[in-house]
């Protein structure tokens, strides 16, 4: 086991970053919440920008598994409206509802396919691990919002 502690200080706070490398994975960089009403994907976006928050963006694998745990423990899998939620992506030469950079990708092996040349905007799909399918942006689904976590120990986990 590896162990690496960090020591940051900003703002008059002294933040202290531990690292167990092997032991403790990454944190995943954002915070999630799942939300059941079934809307388009365009009245997702507003509904989570007015929690303060924005339609979600998925980052990393550890975003990936935290997500998957969350979808067990609230039976999403077995749940049909809920199998297939909404994420922040969308097809403009794909970009992120939070505005971050697009790099990480989980796609089912056959998506994005566009299909009828309609397909703009991506659901993750909790009966396949959270994978993502792009979709027509008017249908109504459950969706998931996601903060940004400011976690002074962002960029040391990395
Ligand atoms: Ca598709």
């Amino acid at each position: 086991m590896e162990a690496l502690l960090f020591i940051t200080a900003a703002a008059g706070k002294i933040n202290l970053c531990l690292r167990l490398s092997g032991v403790v994975s990454s944190p995943s960089s954002h915070e999630y919440r799942f939300v059941y009403e079934p809307m388009t994907w365009a009245d997702a976006q507003s509904y989570c920008r007015r929690m303060n928050s924005d339609l979600a963006t998925i980052a990393t694998m550890e975003d990936v598994e935290t997500l998957n745990k969350m979808a067990v423990m609230n039976n999403m899998v077995y749940t049909s409206y809920r199998t297939k939620v909404w994420t922040g992506l969308y097809r403009d030469g794909w970009k992120w509802s939070a505005g971050s950079r697009f790099s990480f990708s989980y796609w089912k092996s056959t998506e994005p396919n566009n299909n009828n040349g309609n397909e703009k905007c991506v659901l993750a799909t909790f009966d396949a691990l959270g994978k993502w399918e792009d979709w027509r942006c008017d249908v109504e689904k459950a969706f998931i919002c996601s903060k940004f976590k400011p976690d002074k120990c962002n960029g040391w986990y990395k």
